[in-house]
């Protein structure tokens, strides 16, 4: 199941779990929260593939203290999670909405006690309704909306919150969000989507330029969580190198550049220029979008090889906003429950590529982690050992890479407990802790048990 060498990490490194408002919290009417996008979503019959939706989710709003004692039960020193801009700006603009802001400080405090360091996320995709009603991340004024919230945000936790992360994922807001509509608004429109990427990448840059600005703290990290992955060609003709390249481009280097290196690529602007001029990038975009950050978050599950098709897929048919010619192939590896393929190296791969082509920065793995098809057993309890020879082989994976220096200095299983897995709804369990929906019981895991020893000890056993 794992492999037999113990592996040891720096004294140092950061152990956490991590969660999104929307997939655990609940109350979505509690405390003056207004709808956001994914309550519209979810409600829309035919999104979701179980019919569900994030109303009652973990019920995390009421049981949070239960939650952060199963977060103590992990041993792990510190929690990612999301902060629900609905709830602290109902309406995405305006004053703090207190009742909103008063569960995280209770939730913050209840942390605090059992000695967890927070690391909030600004934004894990609950764009408040009115705005996208206003027209959402495709309208450059939702950038300057995003901004305001963050700062207005940071003023109020600035003293309780040391690590701070803008969006998480921008690459699923845009593309799985506007571009094929798999996510919630659920819009399918390449130039839409490609207008979000800049949008959101925009308003990430003015955020941290808003909160850097907004109080002498010093201390205080910044950064973004970006889902990475290790582009390989399928085979080495040179249609299907090129295929890689522009996957590469549209999924990794769009996002990394601007943020790392100040610039769009040119072959990615070119790659897209039928589907949209640059009009929407503005003269000084690109600076704000690459302020400089303190950290990066990597979220990574599987690799991807791509082949191109004889002809092109049906428009849509896949994530990579203009590679609907492009089509991944799938290696043989092992396949989680949501099908995605296992390959523990990619991550190696991945994090020793941020080594050679970006700038040095602090890397975080801010997600990674695998969905199981668990059942409880007579026993009563969870065994799930697929699970832990996921996560055992991704931080081998880790270990290796900081071994030819790449800067790695934590890691956060996705996540807490079995949560509203967007599309698919409950269907999929990515949790070290099993939820019973109907009953809230949370029962951990052989997986927590097993990381927990990881977390305490800074060793694979
Ligand atoms: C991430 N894809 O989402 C999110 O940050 C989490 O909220 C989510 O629960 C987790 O990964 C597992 O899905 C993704 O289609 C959703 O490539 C979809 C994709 C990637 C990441």
């Amino acid at each position: 199941m794992t492999d037999a060498t113990p592996v040891r990490f720096p004294a140092g490194f950061s152990w956490g779990v991590a969660t999104a408002s929307y997939q655990i919290e609940g109350a979505v009417e509690a405390d003056g929260r207004r709808p956001s996008i994914w309550d519209t979503f979810s409600h829309t019959p035919g999104n979701v593939s179980d019919g569900s939706s994030g109303d009652v989710a973990c019920d995390h709003y009421h049981r949070y203290r239960e939650d952060v004692d199963l977060i103590a039960g992990l041993g792990v020193g510190t929690y990612r999670f999301s902060l629900a801009w609905p709830r602290l700006q109902p309406d995405g603009r305006g004053p703090i909405n207190q009742a909103g802001l008063d569960f995280y400080l209770r939730l913050l405090d209840a942390l605090q006690e059992k000695g967890i360091r927070p690391w909030v996320t600004l934004y894990h995709w609950d764009l408040p309704q009115t705005l996208e009603d206003a027209g959402g991340w495709p309208a450059r004024d939702t950038a300057y909306r995003f901004a305001d919230y963050a700062v207005a945000v940071y003023e109020r936790l600035h003293d309780r919150v040391a690590d701070w992360t803008t969006l998480n994922e921008p690459w699923c807001s845009a593309y799985l969000g506007y571009g094929i509509g798999q996510h919630a608004p659920g819009v399918r429109d390449s130039r839409a989507a490609l207008h979000a990427a800049h949008h959101l990448l925009l308003g990430h840059g003015l955020a941290v330029q808003g909160m850097r600005a907004a109080t002498p703290d010093t201390t205080n990290r910044f950064g973004i969580t970006l889902n990475l992955w290790p582009v390989s060609a399928a085979t080495d003709t040179p249609t299907d190198v090129d295929a890689a390249r522009r996957v590469d481009g549209i999924s990794n280097r769009a996002f990394l550049d601007p943020l790392l290196r100040g610039s769009y690529p040119d072959d990615v602007l070119a790659d897209v220029a039928g589907i949209t001029d640059t009009a929407h990038i503005r003269p000084g975009d690109t600076e704000t979008i690459g302020t400089p950050i303190d950290v990066l978050g990597i979220n990574y599950y599987s690799p991807t090889y791509v082949r191109a098709r004889e002809s092109a897929g049906p428009a849509g048919s896949t994530p990579w906003i203009g590679c609907d010619d492009v089509e991944s192939v799938p290696q043989g590896f092992p396949t989680t429950d949501m099908g995605w393929e296992i390959e523990p190296d990619g991550l190696h791969r991945l994090l020793v590529r941020l080594r050679d082509d970006y700038p040095p920065i602090p890397l975080y793995v801010t997600e990674n982690g695998m969905a199981v098809a668990d059942v409880v057993d007579d026993d009563g309890k969870v065994h799930d050992p697929e699970r832990i020879g996921y996560l055992d082989g991704h931080l081998r994976a880790c270990r290796q890479a900081m071994d030819e220096g790449v800067d790695l200095r934590g890691y956060f299983a996705w996540t807490l407990y079995d949560n509203f897995e967007w599309a698919f709804g409950y269907s999929k369990r990515f949790g070290v802790v099993y939820l019973d929906t109907g009953t809230q019981v949370r029962i951990p895991k052989s997986s927590a048990a097993w990381y927990a020893q990881v977390a305490r000890t800074g060793e694979l056993p």
